[in-house]
């Protein structure tokens, strides 16, 4: 990170508002950023009539990265426009396991590349009439393969064997044929290995025995669903980052959602906003300060204090100040 970097902080709904502070202690202690702050969401929605004032996309669409937190009701009409408007092709979201948490599959290390664009979440849904309402499910051949150089750009310059692609196109033979297809193409063409498996049949597989898969690479739809099963592999929700990733810029975000039971209550795990915050770091190539805060969090998750969800009792501000505490100095 050469120059002071611009991030937008858009904290959203719910939990949104006491992770996304305790990753900006996290952030102010590694590194020089200059931030504008703007607001998104429902409680936004409700004040404001909407849930994506102007100057949140403009702040977000001009900013070098985002932190985002989290939204509800009004997901759809927030994340995805967002994602929209930094020309955010993929998900990035890593699923391992940690030591000192407890995990169904302690054998899991995972990476699940979702396509971040289309499929059954680019919003073409329609109610024809009382009885019937209709979605289309789009998938192009340039944002399947956009994907796939991804992964394959992903795959060899971490050291990959190569990627499992999940689909269904026994079924949806049109629209995940196309993607597989491209899918393949690219990656023959790049001499990267494909293994193939239907992502219904690979959600029992990951569920049994996920140490069978390295990184995934899927449709929208599927890859936030398979994310969700893999924080239940780890210990939960409150442990999965995520890296919205464009061309130029990107959006960092934990994997859960705002969690409206516990909001308010200062208990919420904030290692996966903060794990979200080391990935913009990367993303900024702040590659040094990235490594301190994961292996800040790794401590702290090994030996505490540790959230209730993980069966502590620590709130999410002493979550945040023992990662702090736990960075070298700077
Ligand atoms: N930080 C994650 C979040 O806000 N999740 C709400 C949600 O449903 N997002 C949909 C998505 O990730 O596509």
């Amino acid at each position: 990170m050469n120059e002071t970097a611009t991030v937008a902080v858009v904290p959203g709904d719910g939990i949104g508002h006491e992770v996304v502070p305790a990753a900006l202690e996290v952030l102010d202690a590694v590194a020089d950023i200059e931030y504008v702050h703007v607001e998104a969401g429902d409680a936004v929605a409700a004040q404001r009539g909407t849930p994506l004032p102007e100057e949140t996309l403009e702040a977000v669409s001009e900013a070098d990265a985002t932190l985002f937190g989290a939204t509800g009701e009004t997901s759809a009409d927030v994340i995805l426009p967002l994602r929209d408007a930094v020309d955010s092709f993929v998900n990035v979201r890593p699923a391992r396991t940690y030591p000192g948490v407890d995990a169904v599959q302690p054998e899991t290390d995972l990476v699940i590349l979702r396509e971040n664009t289309e499929g059954v979440y680019a919003g073409m849904e329609d109610r024809l009439t009382e009885d019937v309402s209709t979605l289309t499910r789009l998938v192009t051949r340039s944002a399947s393969r956009r994907l796939a150089e991804f992964a394959c750009d992903y795959v060899e310059s971490n050291d990959h064997d190569g990627f499992t692609v999940a689909h269904k196109n026994n079924v949806m033979r049109v629209t995940d044929g196309l993607f597989v297809d491209t899918v393949r193409e690219e990656a023959a063409a790049r001499g990267v290995d494909v293994d193939e498996a239907y992502m219904d049949a690979m959600a029992t597989h990951l569920a049994m025995d996920p140490a069978g898969y390295d990184v995934i690479v899927c449709p929208n739809l599927a890859g936030d669903v398979l994310s969700d099963l893999a924080a239940g592999l780890v210990g939960g929700l409150g442990l999965l980052p995520s890296a919205n990733v464009g061309s130029e810029r990107g959006i960092f975000e934990p994997v859960h959602g705002c969690a409206p039971d516990i909001a308010g209550e200062g208990i919420a795990n904030p290692s996966a906003t903060i794990l979200s915050a080391a990935m913009l770091l990367e993303f900024l190539g702040a590659d040094d300060a990235a490594r301190d805060v994961r292996t800040a969090v790794e401590a702290t998750l090994a030996d505490g204090p540790r959230t209730p969800d993980l069966g502590g009792t620590a709130t999410t501000d002493a979550v945040a100040a023992a990662v702090v505490d736990r960075l070298p100095d700077q």
